[in-house]
């Protein structure tokens, strides 16, 4: 007997920016990845997504290697200098048709779409008038998210307004290393707010354009986050990383308040104070919330017990004051400790706080350094392990009554990832970065074999 519902849903997901490429084609404007691609010494090897997976002329090719998965759903995101090409304004129609022709050819591969409206690619007039260390992005992102959602609501369903606003916040604004590249120390609790409020802002606009069947809701990276001894320094890491990894973006959004720890910690609390009306936007009912999930951290306090002051930190809010232990797990190709039980620890996380709310992993997945053998296969027997685990943990989670409704494998293919370029391979899809040629990997079709088993 299945593990999961028979409505339980079974994706793939990827992001504009890493798959894309046609970064000048059709209106596009530039957005934050591409400035900061183009800055030496950002990104690994100097790889930009200018070319990608050439996804933006392959969308046919793709969704059908969707199908033959058979996969009930795509998570893919909107590039928002698409459809407006300098953050606000003026609309390009070719890049709203592009996401149409997308959505309608999963439709008619029988595969639902979800729009993901913020994975990463803000556009680079709005950064050049201060990003998401403004008030004024929230804003522009509301407008974004409203005609986009009007244009496409008749053939999309399902909307995410921002993937994963940790890192937008503390990578972007904090340690520097994803775009734009700044260290703004305080900036990027600030940048955290800005981001929520967008959220929240998008959300009403969204609403407000009424529509059939829409589901509405966000996407967070959750830090399952265990100390590394039973004393009470370790303890003190482990409020701080689940203070401004977990806390400061789940609390706001699902029970309508800021952890005040953390807002102390970090010296904000009055700037919060004088923004406690956003609250009311950004706690409004979301009908699902997304999880990203691929590691745990064993975190220990400081050697010398002090911890660094907060307020005080710089270069890496969020990690200055704590260090991450190796317990010796194995680990994936990017040295992230492998721990399917923590699948289960971040669902309790949104359980606890809106029992009942429906919850997807909306990411799951591990980079190994996979090639193509000379029989045309690619042999990835840890990416197989790997996810055998996790939907085994998936399925624990809905077996303890955990509102579990979805699981979408990251990624559908190899892509630009990230800071690390193309050197990171967390496709269920190999692709050749020559040629564009697509092979699926023994992990693709061990995914399929489990989305017919656990369909019964
Ligand atoms: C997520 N971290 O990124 C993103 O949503 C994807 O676009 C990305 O490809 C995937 O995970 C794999 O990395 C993250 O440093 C990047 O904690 C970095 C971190 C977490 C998530």
């Amino acid at each position: 007997m299945s593990r999961f519902p028979a409505d339980f849903v079974w994706g793939t997901a990827t992001a504009a920016y890493q798959i894309e490429g046609a970064v000048a084609e059709d209106g596009r404007g530039p957005s934050i990845w591409d400035t900061f691609a183009a800055t030496p010494g950002a990104v690994l090897d100097g790889s930009t997504g200018e070319v990608a997976c050439d996804h933006y002329h392959r969308v046919e090719q793709d969704v059908a290697l969707m199908q033959q998965l058979g996969v009930d759903a795509y998570r893919f995101s909107i590039a928002w200098p698409r459809v407006l090409p300098t953050g606000t304004g003026r609309v390009e129609q070719r890049g709203l048709d592009f996401y149409r022709r997308l959505a309608e050819t999963c439709l008619g591969h029988g595969i639902t779409p979800w729009a993901t409206l913020y994975h990463w690619d803000l556009p680079q007039p709005l950064e050049d008038r201060g990003g998401w260390l403004t008030r004024d992005t929230a804003e522009a992102f509301a407008e974004y998210a409203a005609l986009t959602h009007d244009a496409l609501k008749d053939v999309i369903g399902h909307w995410i307004t921002l993937n994963e606003p940790w890192c937008s916040a503390f990578l972007g604004y904090g340690n520097g290393v994803h775009a734009p590249g700044r260290t703004e120390g305080v900036g990027s609790v600030h940048a955290a707010h800005h981001l929520l409020l967008g959220h929240g802002l998008g959300l009403q606009a969204m609403r407000a354009n009424g529509g059939e069947g829409q589901q509405l809701g966000l996407t967070v990276n959750l830090y399952s986050v265990r100390p590394a001894s039973d004393a009470a320094v370790d303890a003190e890491a482990v409020r701080r990383q689940d203070g401004l990894g977990n806390r400061l973006f789940l609390d706001p959004v699902l029970t309508g308040a800021y952890p005040a720890d953390v807002l102390a910690d970090t010296g904000t609390t009055d700037w919060f104070a004088e923004r406690a009306d956003d609250l009311a936007v950004i706690s409004a009912p979301v009908d699902f919330l997304g999880i990203n999930y691929y590691s745990r951290h064993t975190v220990a306090g400081p050697e010398d017990g002090v911890f660094a002051d907060p307020t005080q930190a710089t270069a890496s809010w969020g990690s200055e004051n704590v260090r991450t232990v190796d317990t010796g797990a194995p680990k994936t190709g990017m040295g992230w400790e492998i721990h399917p039980d923590g699948l289960v620890d971040v669902v309790a996380m949104v359980h606890e706080r809106a029992p009942g709310l429906p919850v997807h992993i909306t990411e799951n997945g591990s980079a190994w350094p996979d090639e193509v053998g000379p029989d045309g296969t690619v042999a990835d027997p840890d990416r197989v392990a790997y996810l055998q685990a996790h939907l085994d943990a998936a399925a624990q989670a809905v077996e303890q009554g955990m509102a579990l409704r979805g699981y979408f494998c990251w990624s559908l293919m190899d892509n630009f990832e990230w800071a690390f370029g193309y050197s990171k391979r967390f496709g269920i899809v190999h692709v050749d970065y020559e040629t564009q040629q697509r092979t699926v990997k023994q992990s693709g079709w061990a995914y399929r074999d489990a989305i017919a088993a656990a369909r019964g």
